[in-house]
């Protein structure tokens, strides 16, 4: 019966998921529903869950050959940040965390370039797979980007490159690795650090002093899925070493549908816009235009 009902014909993603395992195509099922719980409780305790070869070994040599096939296409950017993606303060002493800046490096191959046969796009449309994702992070819905470039991204880590320490603007973001670096490259968190309630800059100090007592660190694999709730949890990804570049694909979704970033965002992190940016970039003049008339 199972076997049935996830032919290629009657789900897009038989074969390509381990929906044996993570039965997300039925989520009111008693194996879908303790899915979910399973997530949820992670989430709650962690900020963290990670479903282990949610691609399972037949497809992972194909999900693999994407990323490889897409990665030159990446667009480079170099910023450097510190854990809060703000500004130095002054004020404060040199080694405190709003002082504390690191080099930022990173490619992104923009979701323009990521086909409609690609596994990862299947994912990142299909219906059951937002549901699921939606009832983890406890929305209703979710939604993909109207923009062409950000809603379907493959991150790409070449040797030297690394994302330091820092925290999430965004609520949640669910990623895949698709190919692991020779060394280095491994995710690292310090779950719930920092709370609504306080910014616990001692504890932050200490994590990027190098006390790793409440860090977890991760061994990431080719076809894992992590959702991760980063605004509490400090993070990081320790610099890639050797020549095997370090890739994972990132599925952002919105809350409603029709989000697109900012033009200024795209020129950033792809070096480029897509139509519709040059067209908000264009309405945007013309409206600041007609105000000042
Ligand atoms: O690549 C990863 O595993 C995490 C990246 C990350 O933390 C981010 O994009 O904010
Ligand atoms: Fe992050």
């Amino acid at each position: 019966m199972q076997a049935e009902q996830n032919t290629a014909e009657t789900n897009p993603l038989a074969g390509l998921l381990d929906l044996a395992q993570y039965p997300i195509n039925a989520l009111d099922s008693p194996d879908g529903q303790a899915l979910i719980a399973y997530c949820r409780r992670q989430l709650e305790e962690d900020g963290c869950v990670v479903l282990e070869r949610f691609v399972p070994e037949e497809a992972l040599t194909r999900l693999e050959a994407e990323t490889k096939r897409l990665s030159p296409e990446a667009h480079y950017n170099q910023t450097e940040t510190n854990p809060y993606n703000s500004d130095p303060d002054p004020d404060l002493p040199d080694d405190h965390p709003k002082n504390r800046f690191a080099d930022r490096t990173n490619g992104f191959v923009a979701g323009d370039r990521i086909g409609a046969d690609t596994i990862i796009r299947k994912i990142y449309e299909s219906p059951d797979f937002q549901r699921f994702v939606g009832a983890v992070v406890g929305l209703e819905e979710i939604h993909e980007y109207a923009d062409p470039l950000a809603g379907l991204v493959v991150n790409v880590l070449r040797e030297g490159c690394q994302h330091p320490w820092h925290y999430d603007t965004n609520e949640f973001i669910v990623t895949m690795m698709t190919r692991q670096s020779e060394a280095g490259g491994r995710f690292e968190y310090s779950p719930g650090i920092r709370s609504p309630g306080g910014e616990n800059f001692e504890g932050v100090q200490r994590v990027l002093d190098g006390d790793d007592h409440n860090v977890r660190k991760l061994d990431l694999q080719p076809g894992d899925l992590q959702i991760f709730f980063g605004r509490y949890s400090l993070h990081r990804v320790t610099p890639v070493e050797g020549n095997r570049e370090r890739h994972t694909v990132i599925f952002a979704y919105a809350r409603e549908p029709g989000f697109i970033g900012r033009p200024e965002r795209a020129l950033r992190i792809f070096g480029r816009m897509a139509p519709i940016h040059e067209r908000l970039l264009q309405e945007g003049i013309e409206r600041s235009d007609r105000l000042a008339d």
